[in-house]
Parts: C-alpha cells; structure tokens; sequence
C-alpha cells in the first residue's frame, strides 16, 4: 500500500505522503481502491438478482471497502507513518444520502452481504444528485438545505448504458452508473445508479425548493421531494417509473446477451422489489416481454415466477396508493396493463380488499406485488405474523405458500469492525476473527460472563467510545458531554409511532426531579438524532420541543450539572458510526405493533448497549435472545395495541385527566418556562395532539416507560452487573448478521446457487 500510495500521490499531485494534504490522500486512496476492486473477481452465476430499491444509505465507502479488501489495517498503519490518521482522511469523503433511514440502510447491509456470500447480485437504483435534505437547526427548528454529495472523483462511475425511458409526453435517455461493491474477502458485485444528464442544480431556490413540474431538469435532484401535494406525487410515479423502466430493460438486456430464453428468465433472474417503490417493474416487465412477442398469459406467469416483494411497514398511510388519474398523466401505458392485471384479480377472487383498483380509482401498489409476485416476506418475526393475521389476512387466506419472514440484518463489516475497532480487536484476541464472516462464532464470548478481567475490559472499551464521542460533539457542534454520565440514546427517523415525545416526557420528568432536589445518582447524558420529513408539521413539533428542553437544561444551573440533552445536527450514517459505539442505553420505544422490525436496535447490542424498548418488530427477538436479565422491556403488547385500535378505545384525554403526574408533564410543554424559549404555535399544537389524539399511544405507556427507566439507571450502578448485560448482548447479536438473513432470503426465495 505504501508503494502505492506514494506513486498515486506523485502521479496526481506530484506530492510525497509526508507532503500531502488530507483531501489529496484521500483522491489517491479512492483511485487505488477503485482500481483495486476493477481487477476483482466478480460473483458470477447461472441465475442473478436485481435487488431493486429507491433507496440505498450506503455511508462513506471508503473504510468499508477497505476492510472487504483486506487492506484497511495496513492503510491505517503506513498513514501514521506518515503522520496522518485514518480518521481525518474519512473526513474528506462525502457522505452520500441515498436514503431516509431503515429501509435504505437495509438495502446497503444487504449488498454487502450478498456480495460477501459470493451470490450474484446487484442493486438498481436511482443516482440522487442531492440526496436527502442536510439538516441545521435554527431557532430551535428544523431547516432543510440541499445536501450535494457528487464531485470530480467518486465512487461513481460512468458507463456506457443507455436506455430510453417513455413518458406519456416524452421520452428520457438514461446513463447508468455503477459503484462497485466489494464483498468481504469474496467477489465483487455492482450498484447501478441511473441518472438523465439534463439534471440542473440551478434550479433549486430557497433551501430544497425547486420547480416540481420541470421533469428533465428535476428528475434525479432529490430523494423523495415533498409529497404532500399533488406535483410532488407526480414526480414521484416519474422517478419510480424511470427506476423501474431502466431496471427491466438492464435485466432483459443482460438476459439476451447471455442468450438466455426469456421463457425461461425466472430460471436466470430474481427480481427482489424493495418495498412498493419499483411495484411498476411488474407492468413494465411484462409490457417489455409483449414487445418481444410475448402474449398477456405468459408474460404474466414469467414475471410472476421472477418477482418477489418485501413489506417493511404496516402503516396504512406509508402503503403506497397511486391515484389512477395520476398514472394516466405519467405512464398511461402501464395504466393498460394495470387495469387487465386488476380485471384478472376480480375475475378470481369476489373480495374487494384484494383488488388492485378500488373504488376511489386508486391503484393498490402492494397488491400488484402480492397477486403478481412468487413471495412476500415481512422484516421480523412479528411483523410477519400482523401481516398474515390483520394487515394482509385476505392476501394470506388466498396465498399462505408466499408469505414467510425475513428478520432483518446489519453487516457486521460496517457496524463492528468500522466503527468499533478497539471492540472489533478485542474480540479478535478472545474468540479469533472467525466472527466477522461466522457471526454466529460471537456465542463463544459466552464462556467470559463471569471472567472480572474481560467484563473489565468491555467497560473500558466503552468509556474509550464516550470520549471519542465527547471529542467529536465538541468539535462538530461544541458541546460537552461527560463520558462519566450514562449515555442514553435515541437515534432514528422522527415519526410519532417511534414516540421521540415519550423520551422528551422523560426528559420533562427527570428535569423536574432534579429541580425537585431528587438527584440522579450519576449524571445523564440523553442523545437525540433525528430528521422530520419536511412536510410532517408534529414530526417538527417534536424536534422543537426537544431543542427547547435542551437550551432549557443547558442554561439551568440547577439542573445542568446532572442531566444534559443534546440533539445531534443531521443525523446520518457517519454520525450513527460514532454514536453507537459509546451508547449505554439503546432506547427501542415504538408503539407496539408499528416498527416493523428496527435494526439500529441490532447496530446498538452488537456494540454492547443494553435495550429498552417494547415488545415490537425485532425487540421481540432480542428479547428471546438475550433474556429477561439483559433488556429492560416495558409497554403493552402488540395485541393490547391491536385491540385498542379496533375497537377504537384509547382515550388519551381520560389518562391526562385522571393522572396527575402525566398531566403536570404533558402540561410542562406549554408552560411558562418553555414558551418562554420557543415558539408557542408549535408547543400548543403538540400539546393539543398529545391530550387529544395521541394516535401512537404516548401517555399509555408513559407511566411504565419513566419506571422501567429508573430501575435500569438504578442497575446501571452495578458494576459487574451491567458489564455482563454488555457480554450477552454481544454475543447474542450474530443471528442479527446481515449474512443470515440472506443466507435464508437466498435459500428460501431467490435460489441463486
Ligand atoms: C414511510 C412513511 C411515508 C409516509 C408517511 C409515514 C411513513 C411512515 C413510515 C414509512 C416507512 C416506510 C418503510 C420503511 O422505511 N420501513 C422501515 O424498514 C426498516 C427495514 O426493514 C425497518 O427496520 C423499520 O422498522 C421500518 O420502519
């Protein structure tokens, strides 16, 4: 690598690794790797999948690619010879948000797998030129700034793939671009972004404002543009159907230039649908294999044997619906084929739940997946269980042979060896390196529970974390936090069913404990990290609400010294590295029923956090895994949930009324001292949501939730105790490798080799 790295430097800058500056190592590190990873052997194979996803929250890359290579340990070694570090040198890489959190995340873990099980498949996506919105804070509220992530030299690379993509008034000529994805010592495989070259950058205004309607210009710019109104929608079916279009004629072109009969493509394809974001694959793969002389019957049955679909939330309002009307302005020719796969399913089946089109004239986008797909999978035990039982029973009753559970995974490449190097090493010397491609090898840290000297160990590997966090916040956003404190965090979208407004309730209490002259025994440090979508007007209620309490805590003598919040700006897979090493408390508290299934929760016990959480998604699992002693599960249960819904029973005003703890809390939001630092339109708003809504069920297990936190916080004082909570939940986490899951996503539905 030296030699290497000496010659690319010279070569480009015509400087010495001594001379160069960060931003020059880091071009020349990125050309090597790059160059690296084109002589790979590629992960080839008599059948390929295409994981289709419009979202794929692949992180930096250059560490990570590093590591699958095998040549990290030695870059990082000729770097502090020269005295530079590895840490600033990943500074200078561009973060690309590709992504708005768990779903996307999943798809990146999932290439990394997929490529490190040597199976031949590639992501197909969408090459967002500014990704998600880059969050700031100003007067304690979100803003959203464009977030620009492309420059001269990136992982990017361009090739000659071209396709013409038709809309109903025009038709755009697609570039394909690739990053390469390097297995962990195996393979290589690809991520293929598609782009239009008549994107513009000029035409974004006022933080992430642009013209909605100018689809050439407009087309890639962001990732999922606001779509509360009616343009937004439709730039959204524009980049859905560009996605797919490109996706399905990549998949038949490589079909045919292998010479496959494309009678036969699912015995050389598998098409996995991520979520119901590229369902218009279905119609456009079928009205391609009619181009090519196919009839209606047997196009449908071949891509019926080609195409699977992965549900990742049960939420009614996230189950995409496109209004028909919407679908003749953009893609009028998938709207004839729509219409005959809709005509199809009210032949067969007399229940209107089932049909594609409902009486609103709005197409069902999961249906088409379910009636036209070979398998439908949910992301955790329990999720698939809502879905077979409540959410998709009708689907269920006609189809039980589709639906099986996958649970979710995290790579451990990323979410150990990266961001936990000292864990990582510290493993290593214990069990051996067998665990990073064998996660399930981390059990044999089992024999340690009761070794002093290794729980020891543990702890003082996490106390490096915290300081290494207190170093980054202080340079980043100039804050201090106590590595002595315990570190509770909170770090994922912001929605209301993930219940941010509980732990900022907790945050209400503790501060008036404190100001009571009830001392915590060690101070608490409570980390926040999230983004709101920028048109969810209580999601931003939230984050102001939590930006008061922090300015509020901060500048209260009397509280400072023992409780601390802070929100971490722009919450984004970098930061997500440097958090989840140093957490003590993984807070886990959606509704129960509505996480899917979660998998910053596995990212946080594989570092050795302890949960709390509820009985939801892959909770459920961690908890079986782990046992009683080594969560903190609190809530009511997904079926007391369920129920309370169905029969419409909640009432959040009777808790606020006749407890008075809870009210003095929920009233807290809008009293003197808060709408003294904030904005009283948004702290009242959320108030009247919380006693009068409260439709994810705050102040139900508000109660249990400040009770069950307490008594872990009193536990956190057990030294010993603590440390062995840490061990099992390390070596419980191997069943959450990333590798697992697509072990069984490829033994049970793609049958690659
Ligand atoms: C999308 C939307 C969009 C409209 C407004 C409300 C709303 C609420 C939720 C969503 C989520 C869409 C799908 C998603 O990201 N699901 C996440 O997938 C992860 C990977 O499977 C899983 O771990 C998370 O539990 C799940 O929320």
């Amino acid at each position: 690598m030296e030699q290497l790295l000496e010659q690319k430097l010279q070569e480009k800058f015509g400087k010495t690794i001594d001379a160069a500056a960060n931003e020059e190592i880091y071009t020349a590190l990125l050309c090597i790797t790059k160059e690296k990873m084109q002589g790979m052997k590629r992960n080839e194979g008599k059948k390929k999948l295409y994981y289709i996803s419009a979202e794929f929250l692949i992180g930096k890359l250059l560490s990570n690619n590093l590591i699958n290579l095998g040549l990290f340990d030695e870059t990082k070694e000729v770097l502090k010879k020269h005295g530079h570090s590895i840490t600033e040198i990943e500074e200078m890489e561009n973060e690309p948000s590709l992504g708005n959190g768990g779903l996307g995340r999943l798809a990146a873990c999932f290439l990394d797998s997929i490529a490190t099980l040597g199976l031949c498949g590639d992501g197909v996506g969408l090459n967002y030129h500014e990704g998600l919105f880059r969050q700031t804070f100003a007067d304690n509220k979100q803003r959203e700034v464009p977030n620009p992530w492309i420059t001269d030299d990136s992982w990017l690379i361009k090739t000659n793939r071209s396709f013409q993509v038709p809309f109903k008034d025009f038709t755009l000529t697609s570039v394909m671009y690739d990053i390469d994805v390097p297995g962990y010592e195996n393979g290589c495989n690809r991520l293929h972004l598609f782009d239009v070259d008549t994107v513009d950058e000029s035409i974004i205004g006022d933080g992430i404002d642009f013209d909605k309607t100018d689809i050439r210009r407009n087309l890639t710019l962001f990732l999922y543009p606001d779509d509360s109104d009616e343009q937004g929608q439709l730039l959204r079916i524009y980049q859905q159907y560009f996605m797919v279009s490109n996706a399905a004629q990549l998949i038949l072109k490589e079909a045919e230039e292998k010479g496959y009969d494309l009678y036969r493509l699912h015995e050389h394809v598998a098409v996995q649908i991520n979520d119901t974001h590229p369902t218009m694959v279905i119609p456009e793969l079928i009205r391609l294999l009619m181009e090519r002389g196919f009839n209606m019957d047997t196009a449908i049955d071949v891509v019926r044997k080609t195409c699977a679909y992965t549900n990742h939330t049960i939420l009614a309002e996230a189950l995409e619906k496109w209004p028909v009307r919407y679908l003749e302005k953009v893609v009028p020719h998938l709207l004839s084929i729509i219409r005959e796969l809709d005509a199809r399913v009210r032949r067969d089946y007399h229940d209107e739940r089932v049909y594609i089109i409902d009486k609103q004239d709005r197409v069902h986008m999961a249906h088409i997946d379910i009636h036209f797909g070979y398998a439908v999978n949910g992301v955790a035990a329990l999720h698939t269980q809502i879905l077979k039982e409540s959410e998709l029973k009708p689907f269920y009753d006609i189809y039980p042979e589709k639906f099986n559970n996958k649970t979710n995974g995290i790579t451990f490449r990323r979410w150990l060896v990266h961001c936990n190097q000292e864990l990582a090493g510290y493993l290593k010397e214990l069990i051996g390196p067998g665990y990073i491609k064998d996660a399930a090898e981390l059990e044999k840290l089992l024999q340690y529970k009761d070794d002093g000297a290794v729980l020891k160990k543990l702890r003082e590997i996490k106390k490096h974390s915290k300081e290494e966090l207190r170093d980054y916040l202080k340079l980043t956003q100039d804050v201090d936090i106590d590595p002595d404190s315990v570190f509770d965090i909170q770090i994922k979208r912001l929605h209301e069913y993930k219940r941010q407004q509980m732990n900022a309730l907790y945050a209400i209490y503790k501060y008036k404990e404190i100001k009571k002259g009830n001392l915590p025994k060690r101070p608490i440090t409570m980390i926040f990290g999230a983004k709101a979508a920028p048109a969810y007007v209580i999601a931003k209620d939230i984050i102001h609400l939590l930006l008061c309490l922090q300015q509020l805590i901060d500048s209260d003598p009397a509280v400072n010294k023992y409780l601390k919040l802070v929100m971490v700006e722009n919450y984004n897979v970098t930061k997500a590295e440097k958090l989840i090493p140093a957490c003590d408390i993984s807070e886990q508290i959606s509704l129960a029923s509505k996480e899917a299934s979660g998998t910053g929760n596995m990212k946080f016990m594989l570092n050795g956090a302890v949960t709390l959480g509820t009985e939801d998604g892959a909770n459920v699992e961690i908890h079986e895994l782990v046992g009683d002693d080594s969560i903190y599960i609190f809530g009511k249960k997904s079926e007391e949930v369920i129920h309370l819904y169905d029969t419409a029973s909640y009432c959040s005003k009777d808790i606020y009324e006749n407890d008075p703890q809870i009210e003095e809390l929920v009233d807290f939001i809008i009293s003197k001292d808060l709408i003294r630092i904030g904005d009283p339109v948004n702290l009242g708003r959320l108030y009247k949501e919380l006693v009068s809504k409260d439709w994810f069920m705050t102040l139900l297990d508000l109660k249990d939730y400040i009770q069950t936190k307490e008594r872990m916080l009193a536990d956190y004082e057990d030294a010993a105790a603590w440390e062995k909570k840490m061990l099992v939940n390390i070596a419980k986490a191997g069943y959450f490798s990333a590798d697992r899951t697509i072990a069984e996503y490829n033994k049970d539905i793609w049958h690659l080799s």
